[in-house]
């Protein structure tokens, strides 16, 4: 039997598969749709990347503790669906929330929300607007959550201190002979290295709250209907503490850029402030009331920061030898780099306005 089916029939035996094919456009894990015969059913498996997340017993645990609160808040809500609006994972016929195969590799099957749309780039308001909403309302709705259940996956993770101090002994060793080729990202990156810490000093200082983040709030990790209203937050493995301004920047990143977030075009890179504005609104409408004065300030500045740090760690994994994110060609890492920094110049650029855009959301909303 085709091994992804064999995974498969050890969560599901009773289902008989029609298609197993890979799906979506991750860079970490391998993820499949799986069709059944004779029905609309899928179900959508995942291979972990344990190279990543060395811990995927702990990384399910968090998820489950995760997915579990966010039900019970879905059950009280009107017009929610607890299996539509947050994911169901269904365990091993041993009651396993995963599967290791004899490869050591581990696997999990969930339920495959829908009608759903994952986009790689926002088109419209709408839709930047939703993936706030989003990504507000899952800020909320955890802000009871006990932080102190969770297991740090990765620690460290969006700490621009330790992401700077490894790019720079990377380049320094220069193993793949890349940094020639990268001259102007590392003076890009050595430019504004000092503004780029200022989480991590608020952070030190004690003036940023530590609340359940979810550390990878990209716009395709946000499940819309096909009215483009939210449905589902989704790939929780990197759920743990930390500051709002992490996903509210990370967010930002991919809910305005009018061009890819691996452009090989970089004039089509650009933040449209129209869509910060609608993401803002959205984000802020489940937010507002609950967020320190220090965070609001720092929301415009998080967006920088977020862009910044997702292209410092493409540019240490190509000077590294590409061993962390999937790439599709040679110097892929590298022009993702380019396209991230373009967009922080164009983030800097139009900075005074995105502060006017929170103040003026803050006052509606506050
Ligand atoms: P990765 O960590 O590799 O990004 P994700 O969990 O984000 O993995 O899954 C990759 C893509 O698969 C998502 O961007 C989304 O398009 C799709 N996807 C994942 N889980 C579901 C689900 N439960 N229902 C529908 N689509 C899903
Ligand atoms: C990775 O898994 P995926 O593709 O949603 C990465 C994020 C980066 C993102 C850049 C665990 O996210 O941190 O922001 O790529 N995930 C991990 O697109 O490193
Ligand atoms: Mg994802």
């Amino acid at each position: 039997m085709n091994k992804l089916n064999e995974i498969f029939y050890q969560f599901l035996p009773e289902f008989k598969v029609n298609k197993i094919a890979k799906y979506g456009s991750g860079h970490i894990n391998d993820t499949y749709m799986v069709t059944i015969d004779d029905s609309e059913t899928t179900f959508i498996m995942q291979r972990v990347n344990h190279q990543i997340f060395p811990n995927v017993p702990e990384l399910m645990n968090n998820i489950f503790g995760v997915t579990n609160h966010l039900k019970t808040k879905f059950e009280e809500m009107e017009g929610k669906d607890p299996n539509v609006n947050s994911l169901t994972f269904i365990n091993t016929l041993d009651g396993e929330k995963y599967h290791q195969d004899e490869e050591g590799n581990y696997w999990r099957v969930m339920e495959t929300i829908t009608p759903a749309r994952s986009y790689d780039k926002v088109e419209t308001e709408q839709q930047a607007f939703q993936a706030g909403v989003g990504i507000g309302e899952f800020q909320a709705l955890l802000s009871d959550f006990d932080g102190s259940s969770l297991y740090e996956i990765i620690p460290n993770f969006h700490n621009m201190e330790t992401r700077l101090a490894t790019f720079r002994e990377i380049v320094k060793k220069d193993v793949v002979g890349r940094v020639r080729l990268a001259q102007e990202q590392i003076q890009f990156v050595e430019n504004r290295a000092e503004e780029m810490q200022t989480l991590v000093r608020l952070g030190k200082e004690g003036k940023l709250p530590i609340r359940v983040t979810h550390n990878d709030t990209k716009i395709n990790n946000v499940l819309l209907d096909e009215n483009d209203e939210v449905l589902c937050v989704i790939d929780l493995d990197t759920v743990m503490p930390g500051f709002v301004l992490y996903d509210f920047g990370d967010a930002i990143r991919t809910s305005t850029n009018t061009g890819d977030e691996d452009d090989a075009n970089l004039d089509n890179v650009e933040m449209d402030i129209k869509l910060f504005t609608a993401y803002t609104k959205g984000f802020l409408s489940k937010t507002a009331s609950s967020l320190t004065p220090i965070e609001i300030e720092y929301l415009p500045l998080s967006a920088r920061i977020m862009t910044f740090i997702i292209g410092l760690r493409f540019i240490t994994d190509y000077l590294d030898g590409d061993n962390y994110f999937k790439t599709h060609h040679e110097h892929h890492n590298l022009q993702r780099a380019k396209a991230q920094f373009k967009l922080v110049s164009s983030m800097e650029r139009q900075f005074e306005e995105m502060q006017r855009v929170v103040q003026e959301e803050v006052t509606v909303n506050c």
